[in-house]
């Protein structure tokens, strides 16, 4: 009997990581009676006197805020990672640690309280993505900083402290091991096939056509085929890219239109102002070339069937390996089939 991806239950292959993921599309018609939680309705003003990232405010330790008109980055007041950490080990027999050097910033995407990603202007998000490039570039530079880890919480559900639009950036000496992951399968494949992993992937979903949500003159926006969360969503360019600062101003205002476009298919999804962590992936600041890399941008977000469901990473998922229900090719029909204006400004 021949496999069939939307009845059977089996593995799909994360070909960046190595990793596997579950997937049995036959259980979506499975009774739910699982927690059902109460939707916040937010309406936040565009200015708060409480909020520690608004411009003008005293943050916790003491410093004030410019005036900021645009984006604005400063060191993390309660940084995970210091630049003066000893660099050295301690090995006891089977006790094995190293210290970590790093730099963590924080980045506030707009000076508006009240804005998200899929509410600002394309030209606010070209700012953002500018500051982005500023600070891989600047922070890439520095000695003792092999990767530069750019990404955003969104949405208390994803333990984000302030709904102020920010992001953050966690600079460190160590490649972190997610990114090895992807360091080691592209450098792979680039060896044996003197081409990108990533941009054959993107040449065959834009042949496949089942998993791109979006796709505009410069990125792709799609379901990975091994998409672990419900609504997992990766933003790629099309032109091969190691890191950010390749984006030329023309492709900067494509990725700003479609990080737009995804962020408010999310919020419509759902309606919804919706959670999740988005991270990009990138090349190493080690000073090798990297030529295998292909940057992209991933959106992991919790929500499976409404505002208040969302999918929990438990019991198999943490024992064994994740799995998933809906298939990566539902999931991508329904974001394509949502609106790109958002919800809020379309009521019906
Ligand atoms: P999250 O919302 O993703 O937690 O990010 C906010 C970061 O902002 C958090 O890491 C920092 C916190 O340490 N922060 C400051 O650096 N100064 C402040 O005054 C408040 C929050």
């Amino acid at each position: 009997m021949k496999l069939n991806l939307n009845e059977h239950p089996h593995r799909r292959f994360n070909i960046l990581t190595g990793e596997w993921v579950l997937v049995s599309p036959h259980r979506t018609k499975r009774p739910w009676q699982g927690k059902q939680e109460k939707t916040a309705v937010e309406n936040r003003p565009e200015y708060d006197e409480n909020c520690y990232l608004c411009p003008g405010n005293t943050r916790a330790n003491g410093e004030v805020n410019p005036q900021y008109t645009s984006t604005y980055s400063f060191t993390n007041d309660f940084s995970a990672l210091l630049p003066n950490t000893p660099s050295t080990e301690i090995n006891e027999g089977l006790f094995r640690a190293r210290g970590e050097t790093g730099i963590c910033k924080v980045i506030c995407f707009s000076p508006d309280h009240s804005l998200t990603l899929s509410q600002m202007e394309v030209t606010g998000i070209e700012e953002v993505i500018s500051i982005w490039q500023k600070e891989y570039h600047e922070l890439g530079a520095m000695e003792n900083i092999n990767y530069v880890q750019i990404f955003e919480n969104k949405g208390a559900l994803m333990g984000c402290s302030n709904p102020h639009p920010h992001g953050q950036i966690w600079a460190q000496v160590s490649i972190p091991q997610e990114v090895q992951k992807k360091c080691d399968f592209q450098l792979a494949y680039w060896q044996e096939n003197q081409r990108s992993l990533l941009k054959d992937y993107l040449g065959q979903e834009m042949e496949a056509r089942e998993r791109i949500v979006i796709e505009n003159d410069h990125f792709l926006a799609l379901v990975p085929f091994w998409a672990v969360w419900p609504y997992e969503v990766m933003i790629a360019p099309k032109r091969h890219l190691q890191y950010i600062g390749q984006v030329s101003d023309e492709e900067k205002s494509s990725f700003a239109q479609i990080i737009k476009e995804v962020t408010t298919k999310y919020d419509n999804l759902f309606k919804t102002s919706f959670p999740y962590s988005m991270g990009i992936h990138q090349s190493p600041t080690d000073g090798q070339p990297h030529e295998e890399w292909h940057f992209h941008m991933s959106f992991y977000p919790p929500l499976l069937r409404s505002a208040t469901v969302k999918k929990f990473m438990v019991g198999y998922e943490m024992f064994a390996n994740p799995q998933r229900d809906i298939t990566a090719e539902q999931a991508a029909n329904t974001l394509r089939n949502l609106s790109h204006k958002h919800y809020s400004q379309h009521p019906n």
